[in-house]
């Protein structure tokens, strides 16, 4: 099979007279006037062509996004041309027109010919068009039977053999649907935060508007478009089975080819698009159609060499695979049943196979398996030399050699397995990697922007990277967004962050129509078979929320809804991932305890969404009430950096108090939770810049307090998945990276929290016991209790010290014990009371000790820090070249961070808390930041961004 990208000649209009012109620029107005196309990028975005051509306002500056929003109100239209060779048409059995993603409802013509209709942007969507294509008149060429169209209405010929085709693609105003849908349906709803009826469109929820997210449902084809030329068949489904022995010690790989038959002229009604293929008479194994199976070992060493696997075929045609695939009665999709054959052949065993790990825990390798389709009718003895690289292969699967299809999967060898085996406090939920338990550490990604041809894959792998460069194994992929590009899955296996996957369902009521059913079907299967081989998604879940709310009736969920629920999420679903992805583990909502509305967000059962911290204004020391089994979401706000907030105000805005503030604040009443939780924290800022950095210490203490406490108690608790990683636009936000990438507190601390090897303080002090400074006096506890958490496989033996300080920094008292901790463990040492101890004056430093070096530490008040008696800290820094090479010793346990070669040296002379290093733009990451110093210096490294001018801060700063 051979793929062109039909990609390039796009162009776009706003279709009839454009709603509100006021939306565009007075460019726009011209440009559009009458109708008038403007270029149009594939992939893209009707606001991205119209940016580009600056028909419109920037729509994340200030409000500008309800003028992107009332832009929406209109309908588009794509219009391509394209070419397509004589020859290559005629050698064709069939041609396939592929959307990869079209977002959402669309009408598609070919060269006048309506050949569907589209309602899903989480599908692809396949048309068989040979006929309908426009081929140049063969008796100008050489003489044999025209292809495509009757003479009549064959295109004029454009140049040699070729000839222009023509693809409209009309989308509907998603803005317009829901409100009809709502209109014919206003029982179904969802969260406030998005607009009515987005649960009736399968369009990423998000761009309705969500608590973090503005209302921007851009439009268009956001994926690529091909044309698949086929012949004889293609692979529609690759899936590599594996098994590990107990020991490990040899890994097996049954490969599972569905094998589609083209649909060949005599088969094929004309006035259908989806009829079912056929392989005539060509049959499979020797002599007919083999599957051949090439895999490369990490360091690129062929292991197995086209092993012919054809020696086992379904002739069932697949049915039991494609059950659950797309519409029997829909002509829309081409998605042939009875042409599809199974091959599932002779197992391949790797001996001393080398084992995926997530990050922390081992290596990444990936292996790589070739599966190609060979027609050897024809090419008798033709057999492509066995050198050959797969890559060399993919793209000669043009017929060429007898190879007409192939189809490239990177692979890891593990086994990753959910436990959720009853104990003493209920049920486990811990995720098992190749036989170890491990502790899950990471946060919720949500998509990266609204205006999708903003995002690629180079933006996607920094963040990711920088979730690996933070000691994350783990990211939970929210259901309210959209499934990720391939990038995302490509990075996640190669940094080793185990992948939580909801489908995309959240916070809304569904009706299981047939239609709507069909639908999610269709879309589950494609998403699954697109995901299904890579070695970091970890588990599928059916939705987010919705056991939860659902049970508890929100959004007028009646018995129907919950109906519908349970045979949505517990019967479809896992029926779909048992046929497509029958090694994978399913678990049914995220939160659950295994479903059947049985107390979903239970502490002791499943994973759990805890939001009584935040959401229900309760102080952060509530989590160490708490024991939950795997938390995949709690979460803190704050506001992004300064310069963020400039990159969307003008300066009269900077107030957080101001409209457009509030604007790209989403979630209500949050700047008032902000203010509540920073009096019990901080001195009052006294400006907006100072404001920022307290907000983003005090998420950061918030989250570090829960994930210390939960690690601490490692075993019971297995996961810590914070609320949330990235933005979609600039907002305050739960985020621990702003939508420029620029890292909050939070991230830095993240980085400490989630580190292998930590050392955390479990203290006594005002915070756990009364901050009413009017109380009547009574006895403080104060206390402290190290801990010291192992999330590696091998046992360390450490040096733990801690002293008691004044406010000067200057010891009081000190300690130091040895300590030896067991692999994937968390030690408690003894508790230590410290009555001498002044609340308001005195504070207590920790640090963990290996080989001498200082791998983790902190420090923990008695008081909240706003009653703290801080003095100057007297902070200076500077900036030193250094060549890494010379430096030698690398302070960060990731070999993933880069180094500029550039390292600021902070100094102090007292006791300074949250240190901010930071330059002009606040672009810098850096090895380390936001951390404390007891007095004396500290050294890091830059990763990233210019050091020069750089100036410090801290908490004392807060007045
Ligand atoms: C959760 C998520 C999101 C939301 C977040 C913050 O429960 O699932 O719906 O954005 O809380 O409120």
């Amino acid at each position: 099979m051979k793929r062109i990208d039909h990609n390039q000649n796009w162009k776009m209009r706003i279709l009839g007279t454009p709603k509100e012109l006021d939306c565009l620029t007075e460019k726009g107005r011209t440009l559009t006037a009458d109708g008038g196309f403007l270029p149009a990028e594939v992939p893209g975005s009707v606001i991205n062509d119209l940016l580009n051509a600056d028909a419109m306002d920037e729509p994340y500056y200030r409000d500008n996004e309800l003028k992107a929003l009332t832009l929406m109100k209109n309908d588009f239209e794509y219009h391509g041309t394209f070419d397509v060779d004589a020859d290559e048409l005629l050698d064709a059995d069939e041609v396939i027109l592929r959307f990869n993603g079209l977002d959402t409802i669309a009408d598609i013509t070919l060269n006048g010919h309506a050949l569907g209709s589209v309602n899903n942007m989480h599908r692809t969507w396949e048309y068989s068009v040979k006929k309908l294509l426009k081929g140049p008149d063969s008796r100008e060429k050489d003489g044999s039977e025209r292809v495509g169209m009757s003479g009549s209405e064959c295109a004029v010929k454009n140049g040699e053999g070729l000839a222009k085709n023509e693809l409209k693609i009309v989308f509907k105003s998603p803005v317009n649907y829901i409100a009809e849908q709502y209109k014919a349906d206003p029982g179904i709803l969802g969260t406030e935060d998005a607009m009515r009826g987005f649960p009736k469109i399968r369009k990423a929820h998000y761009m309705f508007g969500w608590d973090w997210g503005p209302r921007i449902p851009d439009a268009g084809i956001w994926k690529s478009v091909e044309l698949l030329k086929v012949k004889k068949a293609r692979l529609t489904r690759v899936y590599v089975h594996q098994e590990l022995t107990d020991d490990y010690s040899e890994a097996t790989l049954q490969i599972e080819a569905l094998v589609e038959g083209a649909e060949s002229e005599k088969t094929k009604d004309s006035n259908s698009t989806g009829t079912a293929g056929s392989f005539g008479a060509v049959g499979i194994g020797e002599g007919g159609i083999q599957v051949l199976v090439t895999v490369t070992d990490p360091d690129g060493k062929v292991i197995f060499d086209r092993v012919d696997i054809s020696d086992r075929v379904d002739i069932s045609d697949g049915d039991d695979i494609s059950a659950h695939n797309s519409n029997k009665s829909s002509s829309e999709e081409h998605e042939s049943k009875s042409g599809t054959v199974k091959i599932t052949g002779k197992t391949l065993v790797i001996k001393n196979p080398r084992l995926w790990w997530p990050n922390g825990l081992g290596e990444q390798p990936l292996y790589t398996v070739l599966t190609e389709l060979v027609d050897n009718t024809g090419f008798e003895g033709n057999r492509l030399c066995t050198e050959q690289m797969p890559e060399i292969a993919d793209t000669m699967s043009d017929g060429s050699a007898g190879i007409i299809d192939a189809d490239t999967k990177r692979i890891g060898l593990r086994r990753l397995e959910v436990s959720t085996a009853k104990d003493e406090y209920g049920s486990e939920f811990a995720q098992v990697i190749n036989g170890v338990k491990f502790f899950a550490m990471g946060a919720d990604y949500i998509p990266e922007d609204n205006i999708l041809p903003r995002t690629g894959r180079a933006r996607t792998f920094e963040l990711l990277k920088q979730c690996a460069d933070a000691n994350f194994n783990s990211i939970r992929v929210w259901g309210g967004g959209l499934y990720p590009t391939d990038d995302f899955y490509d990075a996640c296996d190669e940094l080793g962050l185990v992948v939580w996957q909801d489908f995309m369902f959240a916070c809304a009521n569904y009706r299981l129509t047939p239609e709507f059913e069909e639908n999610i079907k269709a879309e589950l299967v494609c998403q699954i078979r697109r995901l299904a081989h890579h070695a970091s998604l970890g588990l599928w879940c059916g939705n987010n929320e919705m056991e939860q709310f659902a049970g508890q009736g929100s959004w007028g969920a009646d018995d129907a809804i919950r109906a519908d629920y349970l045979r949505m999420y517990e019967d479809i679903f896992p029926a779909i991932v048992k046929a497509e992805d029958p090694d994978r583990f399913y678990w049914p909502a995220s939160p659950s305890c295994g479903g059947g509305f049985d107390d979903p967000n239970c502490p002791d059962r499943g994973d759990t969404h805890y939001w009584d911290v935040w959401h229900g204004n309760k102080p952060f020391t509530e989590y160490r009430k708490f024991f939950f089994r795997y938390l995949s979401e709690f979460g803190f706000q704050s506001f992004p950096s300064i310069r963020t907030v400039e990159s969307f105000t003008i300066p009269e805005d900077r107030n957080v108090f101001s409209y457009v503030m509030e604007k790209h604040q989403r979630n209500a009443a949050a700047n008032g939770k902000i203010m509540n939780y920073m009096e019990q924290t901080f001195l009052y800022p006294c400006n907006l810049d100072l404001f920022i950095y307290a907000s983003q210490l005090m998420q950061a203490e918030a989250i570090r307090y829960g994930v210390e406490h939960f690690r601490r108690n490692r075993g019971r608790c297995m996961g810590t998945v914070y609320w949330q990683l990235n933005d979609c636009w600039p907002v305050a936000s739960w985020s621990s990276i702003d939508y420029y990438g620029r890292w909050k507190a939070l991230h830095y601390y993240a980085k400490r929290f989630f580190a292998p090897l930590m050392i955390s303080c479990e203290e006594e002090g005002l915070l756990s016991q009364s901050l009413n400074v009017n109380e009547e006096p009574f006895e403080v506890k104060k206390s402290i209790r190290l801990n010291v958490a192992n999330e590696s496989m091998t046992e360390r033996v450490c040096e733990v010290r801690w002293q008691l300080r004044d406010a000067r920094a200057q010891v009081l008292r000190e300690e130091s014990t040895s300590v030896t901790v067991e692999p994937m463990s968390a030690l408690w040492l003894q508790k230590v009371d410290l009555p001498e101890a002044l609340i308001y004056e005195d504070y207590v430093s920790f640090q963990l000790l290996e080989d001498g070096e200082v791998v983790s530490e902190g420090t923990v008040l008695f008081c909240p820090p706003k009653h703290f008696g801080f003095v100057d800290p007297g902070l200076a820094v500077k900036v030193e070249t250094c060549t890494p090479a010379l430096t030698g010793a690398d302070e960060s346990e990731n070999p993933a961070d880069t180094d500029s070669g550039y390292e600021i040296v902070v100094s102090c002379e007292h006791y300074a808390k949250g240190i901010e290093i930071r330059n002009e733009s606040d672009d810098l990451v850096l090895s380390d930041n936001f951390f404390d110093l007891n007095g004396g210096e500290k050294r890091v490294k830059v990763l990233k961004g210019d050091p020069t001018g750089v100036s410090v801060r801290s908490v004392w700063s807060i007045r």
